[in-house]
Formats: C-alpha cells, structure tokens, sequence
C-alpha cells in the first residue's frame, strides 16, 4: 500500500472498526482527525474527496474510498482476515450490510433523543434493534466468529456498533453468545485498548445523563 491516510473521528463506531483493522494488520496509516463539532467534514476540501461528508474517509495515494465496510473490505484483500472463498466471502458480505443496517437502527434511535425531537425512545425503532440483536444471537450461535470459523474483517465492523449499543443504556444480558463473541473481541483485537475510551460513545453517555433507557416495552 502507497501513502495512505484515513480521516477519522476518535467515538465514531465506523471509524473504530477501520482503526481497530489497521493495528490487527500493523499497516502504516497517516491518521488525520476530523473535527465535525467544527464542520470540518464540510469544507470544500473535504466535499471533494467525500461529497457524503463522512468519517471514515480513506486516501490510498490519491484513491478516495468511504464507508467503513468498503475500506475495510480494501484494507483486508489478500490479508488473513479475509478469504478468496466464495462462501466466506459471501458471509463476510452479509455480516457487513447485517452491520450497516445495526448501525442505522441506533442512530435512528439515538438521533433524535440527542437532538430533543423526542423525549423518548421509538419503540418501533427499538423492536426493529431487538429483532436484529435476536438475530445475530442466533448467527453467532453457530459460528466461532461473526463471518464463520476464523476472524474477518466482519468481526471488526460488528464489534464497533455493538460497542456503542453496548455503551447505551441497554439490557443485553439474555443475549449470552454475542456477550461472549464481544469479550473475546476485547482481548483478541491488538487495538482494543487505544480505543477502549473512545468507545464509550457520546449518544450512549448522553442518554445516561438523561436517564432515558433503551427498554422495549413488548405491550406497546
Ligand atoms: N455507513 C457509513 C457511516 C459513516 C457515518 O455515519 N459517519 C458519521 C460519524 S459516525 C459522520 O461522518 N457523520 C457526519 C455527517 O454525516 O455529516 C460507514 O460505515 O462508514
């Protein structure tokens, strides 16, 4: 790999995963922060290498790509946290968009409470996140890591958003198999500790100091 920079945001679970795979693989990465309290995701400079005005952003040499899961998906080819095995491949795909839509699911809880459009949680928004938490409970009951036998790539986009899930007011202790995938996460990561921190992720604290719980209320 040439000259390469990722733009980041140290609490943003997609940017944690991409960090999180550059250590496991110990590639040589410029890291450049990217201030979005400050706008500056939206400079033009910015705009012309990510239109999105997303975090992560990565520049392989003057080669732009976004979204976490394709830089991953970039940063791990030919590395032994992918495969050339169609149905790893095929795994390692359905964890990744399974991961895109978590993450979409928790912002669209968490947005709005944030920004005080709401005062508490949807509870439509909430069962679309339990039935998807159900469903990876039941993923990783038959699997050693979240693609299948080995650790991927999909392993470290999982482990990010369900870091900031975690980090929320939550109940997850009925979903025992992914509590235990998440602690074997924790200690296999080599970057785990950098970003133990800055996992403790702004929305999870916010709604701890506003006392709103994610709690599904099944009656509703
Ligand atoms: N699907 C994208 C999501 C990236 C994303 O939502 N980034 C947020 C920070 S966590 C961001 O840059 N927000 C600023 C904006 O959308 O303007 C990925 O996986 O990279």
């Amino acid at each position: 790999m040439g000259k390469s920079i990722l733009y980041y945001t140290p609490d943003s679970p997609p940017c944690q995963a991409v960090i999180l795979v550059i250590k496991q693989l110990k590639l040589e990465v410029t890291f450049k922060k990217v201030d979005l309290d400050n706008k500056e995701h939206l400079t033009p400079e910015f705009l012309a290498i990510n239109p999105l005005h997303q975090v992560p952003t990565f520049d392989d040499n003057g080669f732009y790509i976004t979204d976490s899961h394709a830089i991953i998906q970039y940063l791990t080819t030919g590395s032994k946290l992918t495969s050339p095995d169609p149905h790893i491949l095929a795994r390692i795909n359905q964890i990744m968009y399974f991961d895109f839509e978590l993450f979409r699911v928790i912002g669209e809880i968490c947005i709005p409470l944030y920004y005080g459009q709401i005062n508490e949680p949807s509870q439509k928004a909430l069962a679309v996140l339990f039935e998807k938490l159900h469903a990876l409970e039941q993923f990783l009951k038959n699997r050693v890591w979240a693609a299948g036998e080995f650790l991927t790539g999909a392993d470290f986009s999982l482990f990010a958003t369900f870091s900031a899930i975690y980090n929320c007011p939550i109940d997850l202790s009925k979903f025992e198999t992914t509590m235990k995938w998440f602690e074997k996460c924790k200690k296999t990561f080599v970057g785990y500790p950098n970003i133990k921190e800055d996992s403790k992720n702004a929305l999870g604290n916010f709604l701890k100091l506003k006392g709103i719980k994610l709690e599904f209320k099944s009656q509703v």
